[in-house]
């Protein structure tokens, strides 16, 4: 099921065919004060194709630049960008803009469709980078506005006959460390992904409501919101603001089935879970960082719902390594999602045995394709993808997170995995969000730091912290020294930045 013909566009597979299909009155797209059918969209993504064509100029190859939060009016111009033979580039919306003229400049952005409300960091990067001709606003009234064309196009448009593997688009690393990286991704690798975890993992059906908060620029948000519900015929719910108090009043409203977020923010939401009518949702999808055992146990007894934990990464497009709703374990990550095969490698890339903690390699449909990165024979080696993580298989064959490759600590002699010392600390009733780090240490080479969020009403108790990591995990393992902070450091995808806190200490 996994062979692709020659000829492939995913917007044909994904929002043509249910019109072909006489189901294009199915509901699709909500947000942003729109309610869109597939019909609906298609001849909104349809009109924007032509504007692309017609009156841009824009030709197959050519690099579109997407920039919005997540609403239809984004999943359009994503779709007609597609429809048109071009290779979409979504960027995140906080990005600013000297950020945004690196990925220009890298990507070769030559058109950009852009949220009138964030079109100024986008015309000052284009100042500095004049390969991007033309910036096209969108929600926006002006008569050069994408509304104001779109509605001089016809709603009907013939999508580009792309090569399965064509480009479809770039997404961009969020950086956890260094400079982002550009991936490229084919047409058959959109599918592929659809045909993969959703499937075996997911199994989402045509009446659920899907609903979450990673930005349509970051491949979760895009196969979780977007991808995967058209896959289905399913609809979704695309939400401007997300924040945790937002996102669970959205699922209310909506009688949301299928919620996709990051870890913290699970953790973030569950004291406010009684507020909310939340009987309609079925399945909760966290990945983005490891799910602390603790989260887990929280949102289980808060919803009832077992979290659906798996991990992904843009290099691979999507979740590659899942649970299933009969096979979720705490602690670990899953096993490889149908189609995918993992395994764990040591230094020399020999592979290791159960138990043994080296580095993950994973190889399947999809893949890392670095856009100009002298990095990509770091990533891919000997056809397996090395994401950066350091696993170990346990006894079962499931397939146990230890910690960023660069995040393990070594002090006194012991390899220790901050996120594992997280999970110790996450589980003290006092603790809203923590970070571990390694700090230089003359004594043990480096030590074990903790940087401590306290839920509200609770003192900072140094010691009351240490002995409860020490009963929890092994002793060794507590952190010797502890800050108190009232916030930490994350990425827009909800990611720890721990070079940050290793920067500010
Ligand atoms: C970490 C996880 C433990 C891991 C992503 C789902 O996160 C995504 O992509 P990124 O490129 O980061 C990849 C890295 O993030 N990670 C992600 N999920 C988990 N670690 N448990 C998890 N469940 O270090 C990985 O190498 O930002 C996630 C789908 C698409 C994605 N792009």
């Amino acid at each position: 099921e996994l062979q692709f013909g020659p000829k492939l566009n995913a917007a044909t597979e994904l929002l043509d065919r249910w019109v072909e299909q006489s189901q294009g009155d199915r509901p699709c797209v909500q947000g942003a004060g729109v309610r869109w059918t597939y019909a609906q969209l298609q001849a909104e993504a349809n009109r924007i194709a032509n504007v692309l064509v017609n009156e841009l100029g824009v030709v197959p190859g050519n690099r579109v630049l997407l920039r919005g939060a997540n609403t239809p009016q984004l999943a359009a111009c994503w779709f007609a960008v597609i429809k048109a033979g071009a290779i979409a580039v979504a960027t995140m919306p906080l990005l600013r803009a000297v950020e945004l003229g690196k990925v220009i400049a890298k990507a070769e952005v030559t058109h950009a469709l852009c949220d009138a409300a964030l079109a100024d960091e986008l015309a000052a990067a284009q100042l500095q980078n004049p390969v991007l001709r033309g910036i096209c606003r969108y929600r926006s009234s002006e008569p050069d506005g994408l509304e104001a064309r779109a509605a001089r196009q016809p709603a009907t448009f013939t999508n580009v006959d792309t090569a399965s593997d064509d480009c479809a688009l770039i997404a961009f690393t969020s950086g956890t460390t260094g400079q982002p990286k550009g991936t490229m991704h084919f047409h058959r690798d959109v599918i592929a992904i659809c045909r993969c975890w959703p499937v075996h993992c997911l199994r989402a059906e045509g009446s659920d409501v899907f609903i979450g908060s990673p930005p349509l620029a970051f491949t979760f948000g895009l196969g979780g919101l977007l991808l995967f519900p058209m896959s289905v015929g399913a609809s979704t719910v695309l939400l401007e603001k997300p924040a945790p108090e937002l996102l669970l009043a959205a699922i209310a409203q909506h009688r949301a089935t299928v919620c996709f977020t990051a870890p913290t923010s699970y953790r973030a939401m569950t004291p406010l879970v009684g507020q909310h009518d939340l009987s309609s949702l079925r399945k909760c999808v966290s990945a983005g960082e490891a799910l602390p055992a603790a989260t887990r146990a929280l949102w289980k007894q808060a919803t009832g719902i077992e979290l659906l934990d798996g991990i992904g990464a843009t290099e691979l497009l999507h979740i590659f390594i899942s649970h299933t709703e009969e096979t979720a374990k705490g602690g670990a990550t899953g096993k490889p999602v149908p189609g995918y095969q993992a395994c764990i490698l040591d230094d020399a890339g020999q592979p290791l045995r159960a138990g043994q903690v080296g580095h993950l390699a994973v190889k399947g449909p999809t893949g890392c394709r670095y856009l100009a990165d002298e990095r990509q024979h770091q990533y891919v080696q000997d056809g397996w993808n090395l994401t950066g993580d350091s696993y170990l298989i346990d006894d079962e064959g499931y397939f146990v997170y230890q910690a960023r490759t660069d995040d393990m600590i070594i002090s006194g002699g012991y390899n220790i995995a901050g996120p594992e010392v997280e999970a110790a600390l996450l589980s003290h009733p006092a603790v809203a969000e923590c970070g571990v780090i390694g700090v230089p240490d003359e004594e043990r080479g480096q030590l074990v730091k903790a940087f401590v969020v306290l839920r509200e009403g609770h003192a900072g108790d140094v010691k009351a912290l240490q002995d409860h990591v020490k009963a929890t995990i092994a002793p060794y393992k507590y952190p010797r020294a502890i800050e108190f902070r009232t916030s930490l450091p994350r990425t827009e995808t909800g990611k720890l930045q721990r070079f940050r806190l290793r920067d500010t200490r």
